[in-house]
């Protein structure tokens, strides 16, 4: 026992309150409280679980300085206050150090050994075990990408970097040496996990989240078609709410115009049933302008994420010429059934050079060449508010299109309907979203060369009118708002691929936009090959190789195969 104990109690994870009714109840029976640990300290009371982390938080090198110090758990402190005085310090109030504690050691090795160096080599799903890190280290993330220049953007990146090994441990991470030679875990993360380990949170990210501009920038990027540099603009003029963007802001450019009018429904997260509901009512429409074609929901729904920010529908044709017309031609299908709110159609920029072409991947995004449609539609109220009800009851596969009544009663229809069907196209099925599914090439029927050239310059001016009749002159955002039905604005990106390109087009509008970030810095330097959207292109054989599912687009990569849930990074 001690002749003149004095009690330390180590603040961090500890509740302000609670920390001050402990002191309080301490010196109501006198017991010695230290405001400040010092060397006349005989007990130190912790939530801490392990001496070392109590060390380093004194700014001691080890649990070893602490020399005859008591470490203990707060249920010693609890027992003496009960007591009404000093209890003598048992077994199972200590709080030991990593070093002779053989349990932590057998639950946390270091995991180092064992994680590969890129995200595309990696199981990363959506739930995992380190989310309280993760969290803080892409506010981390966020913060220097919305700061917007090439310094940041390489610091915004080691951020995503570090969260992503950390997501993909299958195990929560206990002590900081578990990572401490993991090559993406820089020495800033560890400094924010560390914290993490010890207090619970991280000082730097708590500043970020409550700093003004930071909370500013956030606002002003959700709004579609904003982006940092706009942003800063509008914190420049002195604004800080959505309305005094839309009374300020003069811009032209319809995202920003309509995205402006509908920001509450476009930063509502759209769900699942809603993400359904969309593709049966595209599909209703494309089985009626392009007959046989096949349809993926991608994006982050088909990595399993039960809500988005936006609905990303990948459409193809086993027909590689089939495809050219289609999208204007399922626009106008669309607009005549009074879906469509805006959008923009963009034409095709692809060609074959760009297999081959070392271009720089772009910081913001991996924007492709495929001929697609941006734009916003309506979708009932219902379908959402009925996912809410039936969220706790249903829970969705992946890659399972189980729409709710509603879209199988309308598929019911469509079909009844007697849509035309494509007797070409029989071997390919229309749901996909399993490996098992098969596609299959079909002999195209179109004749080549100068025939499509002719007929594309059709396609074009037609595409040109289906753009300018989905542009702003749909109507004025503002007043479309102001008599809006019973339904909410959703994102909707609508793309075209030839069926050539296809299975790298899914793996890529699958995402994460991570998982194509390290995929693609893989196939460079470990493979001296091109991977894109639109192909994989083998400098050391100089050819382009062909995928006709989406595990050959790993087998290609010499990848293993990884399921979209797992692509999470
Ligand atoms: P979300 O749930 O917030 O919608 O997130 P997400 O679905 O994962 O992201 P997204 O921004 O909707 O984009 C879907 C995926 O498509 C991303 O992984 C992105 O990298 C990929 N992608 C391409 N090409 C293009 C392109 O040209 N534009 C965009 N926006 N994304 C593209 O492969
Ligand atoms: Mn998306």
């Amino acid at each position: 026992m001690y002749d003149n104990p004095i009690i330390y109690i180590l603040e961090a994870r500890i509740q302000r309150q609670r920390l001050k009714d402990m002191q309080n109840s301490a010196r109501k029976r006198q017991m010695s409280i230290a405001e400040q640990y010092s060397s006349s300290v005989t007990h130190i009371v912790t939530e801490f679980d392990n001496a070392d982390a109590v060390a380093r938080k004194l700014g001691l090198e080890s649990a070893r300085c602490l020399n005859q110090r008591q470490v203990v758990k707060l249920q010693w402190f609890a027992d003496c206050i009960r007591a009404g005085c000093i209890v003598p310090v048992d077994e199972h109030h200590k709080v030991k150090s990593g070093e002779n504690n053989q349990s932590v050691r057998e639950v946390a090795p270091p995991v180092s050994a064992r994680i590969p160096d890129y995200a595309c080599q990696r199981h990363t799903p959506l739930q995992h075990h380190n989310t309280k890190f993760t969290d803080a280290l892409e506010i981390l993330e966020k913060y220097a990408d919305l700061r917007y220049d090439d310094q940041d953007y390489s610091r915004a990146l080691a951020f995503r970097r570090a969260s992503c090994v950390l997501k993909s441990l299958s195990r929560p991470l206990s002590r900081l040496s578990e990572i401490q030679n993991v090559t993406h875990i820089g020495s800033h993360s560890q400094k924010v996990i560390q914290e993490i380990l010890e207090d619970g949170t991280s000082e730097e990210v708590e500043k970020i989240c409550a700093d003004p501009w930071f909370q500013k920038m956030k606002l002003f990027t959700a709004i579609f078609g904003i982006g940092p540099a706009r942003a800063k603009e509008f914190i420049a003029k002195g604004w800080s709410s959505i309305q005094e963007v839309r009374d300020g802001c003069t811009s032209s450019d319809w995202r920003i115009q309509w995205g402006l009018a509908f920001h509450e429904d476009l930063t509502t997260p759209v769900t699942r049933a809603e993400a359904d509901y969309i593709l049966g009512v595209v599909r209703r429409h494309v089985d009626r302008v392009l007959p046989g074609a096949v349809m993926e929901l991608t994006g982050g729904f088909r990595r399993g994420k039960q809500t988005g920010h936006d609905v990303d529908i990948l459409i193809m044709h086993p027909l590689e010429n089939k495809i050219i017309g289609a999208l204007p031609r399922l626009l106008q299908s669309l607009q005549s059934h009074d879906i469509v709110l805006c959008g923009r159609h963009e034409r095709s920029t692809y060609h074959e050079e760009l297999l081959t072409q070392n271009t720089k991947l772009s910081p913001r995004g991996q924007l492709d060449h495929f001929e697609k449609w941006i734009g916003i539609i309506k979708v009932p109220n219902k379908i959402r508010i009925k996912n809410d009800q039936s969220d706790k009851t249903s829970s969705h596969q992946l890659g399972n299109n189980k729409c709710n009544t509603d879209m199988k009663e309308n598929k019911d229809k469509c079909e009844n309907r007697n849509f035309q069907s494509d007797k070409n196209t029989d071997s390919c099925k229309r749901d996909v979203g399993n490996e098992s599914v098969l596609y299959q090439r079909q002999e195209d029927t179109l004749d080549s060369g100068s025939a499509i050239s002719d007929s594309l310059e059709d396609v074009w001016e037609s595409l040109d009118k289906a753009s300018s009749s989905s542009s702003p002159s749909h109507g004025n955002p503002r007043e479309v708002k102001a008599s809006q039905g019973d339904w909410i604005a959703r994102r909707v990106d609508l793309i075209i691929s030839p069926f050539s390109q296809f299975f790298y087009a899914l793996v890529g509008w699958t995402g994460s936009k991570q998982f194509n970030r390290d995929a693609r810095t893989y196939a460079e330097r470990e493979m001296n090959m091109k991977l894109s959207s639109h192909g994989l292109y083998d400098f050391n054989q100089g050819k382009q190789l062909v995928a006709s599912s989406e595990r050959e687009v790993f087998d290609n990569l010499k990848l293993p195969y990884f399921e979209p849930q797992d692509r999470n990074c």
